[in-house]
């Protein structure tokens, strides 16, 4: 039987801390809901979820260029606070062809105007935000319609 497609779900720095700290900006789900609500969806799609998360910008700039490497038919990217200052997640979106999506749970566009701007978002395919762990269950729907 053929492999499924695999969608990557990258996340960045501290939504390790999801569901326990700031639940009226984030929410109470922790990311280990939202992995497991996500594998559920993706089983129901065909398809299949590699969700990870790191502290560290470079580890994210790595798994981009795996998911292309892997031949990911997307990227769900919440890239967390990396989202409004890293040239180099740009870049890096910018150099594989695999659709990136990115995602927020809170809207940035509500909140410091520091948040306002997104280095992710210049290079995305598109952006869901503002819905809290739903965000992540609406780009897996789009991720596999693309
Ligand atoms: O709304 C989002 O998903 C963000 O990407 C979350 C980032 C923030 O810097 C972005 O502007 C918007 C912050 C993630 C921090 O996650 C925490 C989770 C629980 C407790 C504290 C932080």
């Amino acid at each position: 039987m053929a492999a499924k497609p695999v969608i990557y779900v990258l996340n960045g720095p501290n939504l390790n801390l999801l569901g326990t700290r700031e639940p009226e900006i984030y929410g109470s789900t922790t990311l280990d809901d939202i992995a497991g609500q996500l594998e559920d969806q993706a089983l129901a799609l065909g398809l299949s979820v590699d969700v990870r998360q790191s502290n560290h910008e470079g580890h994210l700039v790595d798994w981009l260029h795996e998911a292309q490497a892997m031949g990911a038919k997307a990227v769900i990217l919440n890239a967390g606070a990396y989202t409004h200052t890293s040239v180099a997640l740009l870049d890096a979106i910018k150099a594989v062809s695999v659709p990136v999506i990115e995602v927020h749970l809170s809207n940035p566009h509500r909140r410091e105007a520091f948040r306002h701007t997104s280095y992710v978002g210049q290079a995305a395919h598109g952006t869901i935000a503002g819905f809290g762990a739903l965000s992540y269950t609406l780009a897996l729907d789009v991720a596999a319609k693309l």
